[in-house]
């Protein structure tokens, strides 16, 4: 019925700890995201584009197989970490502590910590996306594009740690961004779903989402592991 109620997150504890396998089972659905009709449609358009307007190869046409691989990617380090010793890392914050321990001189910027560092911005990007959403932002002039709501989430979640190539790449990106309706198909499993109806399940979804993205900001920000340098 819809992608995303079928793969909610899970309500965390009072504590607000985050129970490593549980977050990986949820997280782990995202990239398949990137295999819809809809994104394969996006990378055709990216290709398209690239053609058309010569650009470098560096910009445009693999952007969403950078961006599923460097989820994915993100996803599998942490994975990595804890099936180690699952009894060990029964929360995401056993692992950032752990290797805190275990590595000094380079915590935060190594291993799990450094993963989950970048995981969760990409979360915050689709967390604000959702949000914004859900809450009726649109354009106007042009209802049917989301332009307006992927800049608000890369603005709020992403741009700060891009220098100004990324930067490029990602405007290169958005004129190329599925059509609401599109992208609200998709995230209902490809069927015809009323806008609205899909917008409930939207907003269903963010409740445990939201708080578990919040969750782990927390933690960065109280264990002191966040860092702010550019690619
Ligand atoms: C740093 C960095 N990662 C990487 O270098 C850059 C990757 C490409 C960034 C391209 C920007 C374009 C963004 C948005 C386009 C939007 C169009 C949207 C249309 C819908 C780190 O990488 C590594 O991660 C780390 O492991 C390594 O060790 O310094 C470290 C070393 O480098 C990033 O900037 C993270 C980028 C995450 C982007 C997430 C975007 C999600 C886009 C779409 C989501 C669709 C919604 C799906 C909903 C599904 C719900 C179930």
């Amino acid at each position: 019925m819809s992608l995303l109620l079928d793969n909610q997150f899970k309500e965390l504890p009072p504590d607000k700890a985050i129970d490593t396998k549980l977050f990986l089972d949820a997280v782990s659905h995202i990239p398949s995201f990137f295999g819809t009709c809809v994104m394969k449609s996006f990378i055709f358009y990216c290709f398209a584009l690239k053609c058309l307007l010569s650009l470098s190869d560096c910009l445009g046409s693999n952007v969403f197989s950078v961006i599923k691989s460097d989820i994915n990617g993100n996803i599998m380090k942490i994975k990595g970490v804890y099936l180690k010793d699952p009894a060990k890392y029964v929360s995401l914050q056993d692992i950032v502590e752990a290797e805190r321990e275990a590595h000094a001189a380079e915590w935060p910027k190594v291993g799990a910590t450094l993963a989950l560092m970048w995981l969760k911005r990409g979360l915050r990007f689709i967390q604000i996306l959702l949000q914004s959403l859900a809450d009726g932002e649109r354009d106007e002039n042009n209802p049917n594009l989301i332009r307006v709501n992927v800049t608000k989430a890369y603005e709020q979640a992403l741009k700060k740690y891009h220098g100004w190539i990324v930067q490029k790449i990602f405007n290169v990106a958005l004129h190329a961004a599925p059509y609401k309706s599109n992208f609200l198909k998709a995230l209902s499993k490809g069927e015809e779903v009323k806008e609205e109806d899909c917008l409930i399940n939207v907003r269903q979804f963010l409740v445990n989402y939201t708080a578990t993205v919040d969750a782990i900001y927390e933690m960065y920000t109280n264990l002191n592991a966040e860092l702010d340098y550019t690619v």
